[in-house]
């Protein structure tokens, strides 16, 4: 009996290649995964996630032991496939099950003029199964309000042995030759979070969540140095 539960639990996880967990995503077809965009989820959900201007996690959930992760945003509220900012370079990560992108991560380009109310969608992709991509979308609402603390830890959790590294000369998540679309939404340095981006710089409490909870200063460096060739 306890082995059949622990099967249980075990096998979505190998066969679920990965969730996005946060901001929730828009549905999850496991078959259809690996179709551009969004795993195959064209409706626009009715349900947005809050997504604070001033700096929100992405949780993942990794059905695989390790993965290359690439995120996207598009600005409007139905954008098809035009995701055509880059909010975070292809790098790998290790270790299954959660993994979660801190807010301090995320490089949301100058310029955005991020308001409260716009509507965004965020494209999380990982590396195919074996080949292409893997796609999964989460339709949000900027606002204003930010995360609590404990909100923002319970949407911010890492497995035991999750690590992440960054990777040069990457490419496309999903494994096709770059071309200049991505590429070129780099931030500039020092814009590493919507507050940055929108130029508000209100809130010490995001400041210090993005501190806390972004990547390591160890390997964000190395990735948003990577960014801003
Ligand atoms: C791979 O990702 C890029 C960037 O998001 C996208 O333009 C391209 O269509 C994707 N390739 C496939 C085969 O889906
Ligand atoms: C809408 O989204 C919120 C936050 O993501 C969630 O708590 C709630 O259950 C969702 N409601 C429906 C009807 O899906
Ligand atoms: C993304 O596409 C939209 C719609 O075509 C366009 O208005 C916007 O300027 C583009 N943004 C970037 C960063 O290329
Ligand atoms: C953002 O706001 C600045 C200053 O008001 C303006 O110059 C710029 O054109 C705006 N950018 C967009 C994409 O709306
Ligand atoms: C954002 O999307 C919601 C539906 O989810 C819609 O009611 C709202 O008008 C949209 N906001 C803007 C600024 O278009
Ligand atoms: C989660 O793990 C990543 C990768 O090691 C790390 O950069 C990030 O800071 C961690 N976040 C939290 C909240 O532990
Ligand atoms: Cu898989």
């Amino acid at each position: 009996m306890k082995t059949q539960l622990l099967l249980g639990a075990l096998l979505p996880l190998v066969s679920a290649h990965f969730n996005l967990v946060y901001p929730v995503a828009r549905g999850f077809d496991e078959d259809q995964l690996g179709q551009f965009p969004c795993g195959s989820q064209n409706t626009v959900s009715s349900n947005r996630t809050q997504f604070p201007i001033t700096g929100a996690p992405i949780q993942l959930l990794m059905g695989h032991t390790s993965a290359k992760v690439e995120v996207f945003m598009a600005l409007g509220n139905d954008p098809g496939s035009n995701f055509n900012i880059t909010l975070l370079p292809t790098f790998q990560e290790r270790g299954p099950q959660n993994f979660c992108i801190g807010a301090g991560a995320l490089q949301f380009p100058a310029g955005l003029n991020i308001t409260d109310g716009m509507n965004a969608t965020i494209q999380v992709v990982t590396n195919g199964d074996p080949s292409g991509g893997l796609y999964n979308c989460a339709d949000i609402t900027f606002t204003s309000t930010q995360l609590s603390t404990a909100d923002y830890s319970s949407h911010c959790q890492n497995s035991t042995g999750v690590s992440v590294a960054a990777l040069s000369n990457a490419g496309f998540a999903n494994g096709t030759s770059s071309d200049a679309t991505a590429s070129t939404s780099a931030a500039p340095s020092g814009s590493t979070s919507a507050a940055a981006a929108t130029g508000s710089g209100t809130s010490t409490g995001a400041a210090s969540q993005a501190t806390f909870a972004g990547f390591a200063l160890g390997a964000m460096g190395v990735l948003a140095g990577m960014a801003a060739l």
